[in-house]
């Protein structure tokens, strides 16, 4: 999409405000807030994490990278939630302690919100503990799961372990993700379900309340 090619340009130079700039000539140019998350930010961050493991980008890039799709989000934000209709469900989100990466996570829960869910966002490193709690009280129907690390994929598995032993692992639908995991070790943990994108994570979030719906209709 040619309206995109600067936004992407931007990110890649971490330029916040050119970011800004691209992201508010596209929306004027009619390209929906999702498709700026899809086919802008996505790509483009996956482009800067190749950049990275590449040894072309250092640290200091991927952080003012990372600024400048917080800056875009910024104005996307408030688009994507005020559609006003009912949510399509609740969604609490969170990367799992041990972990800062949030890049991913934010995009999965920026494209859940344009897809009509309600995403309740507890941040980075959250402990097994905290989850449990934010199931209690924001009675979601999914929890969603990210981890960048190979030493904190285990603490979705502590997670989940934490959710059962509350008694609260049949209230929710537990969906992980992150460049790491893969639909084996999801299986392995006894997740719900794996997505490998932002747009895969909404695409199985519908699937897991369908799911849901339908195994509370059969009681
Ligand atoms: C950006 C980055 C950082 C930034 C994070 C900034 C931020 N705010 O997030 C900074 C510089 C802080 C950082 C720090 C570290 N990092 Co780092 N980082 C990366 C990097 C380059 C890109 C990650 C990223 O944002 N990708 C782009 C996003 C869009 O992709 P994504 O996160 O995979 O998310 C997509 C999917 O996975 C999926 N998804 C993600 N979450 C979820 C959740 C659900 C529920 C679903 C369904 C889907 C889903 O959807 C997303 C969109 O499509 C990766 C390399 C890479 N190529 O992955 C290394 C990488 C993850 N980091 C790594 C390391 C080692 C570290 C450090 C330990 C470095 C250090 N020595 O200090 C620290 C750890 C800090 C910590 N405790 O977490 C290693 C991990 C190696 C391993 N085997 O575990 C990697 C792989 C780099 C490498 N090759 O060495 N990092």
């Amino acid at each position: 999409m040619d309206q995109l090619s600067d936004l992407h340009e931007a990110i890649l130079t971490g330029d916040a405000s050119a970011a800004s700039e691209a992201a508010g000539t596209a929306l004027a140019a009619g390209v929906t807030p999702v498709d700026i998350i899809s086919k802008g930010i996505s790509p483009a961050m996956a482009e800067v994490g190749r950049l990275f493991e590449e040894g072309e980008y250092f640290v200091p890039e991927l952080l003012i990278s990372a600024r400048a799709t917080k800056a875009v989000f910024a104005i996307l934000r408030p688009l994507l939630v005020e559609t006003g209709a009912k949510p399509a469900g609740r969604v609490l989100l969170a990367t799992v302690e041990g972990d800062l990466h949030d890049i991913g996570k934010n995009l999965v829960g920026a494209m859940l919100e344009g897809a009509g869910f309600e995403v309740v966002d507890l941040g980075v490193d959250i402990p097994a503990p905290r989850f449990v709690s934010a199931v209690r009280e924001s009675r979601p129907q999914i929890v969603g799961l990210s981890a960048l690390l190979t030493t904190t994929m285990p603490a979705m598995k502590g997670t989940l372990e934490a959710l059962d032993a509350a008694g609260l692992r049949s209230a929710v639908k537990v969906m992980v993700g992150g460049a790491p995991v893969t639909q084996r070790y999801a299986d392995s943990i006894g997740a719900d379900g794996y997505g490998e994108t932002a747009s895969g994570a909404v695409e199985l979030a519908r699937r897991l309340i369908a799911t849901q719906s339908l195994e509370a209709s059969r009681g």
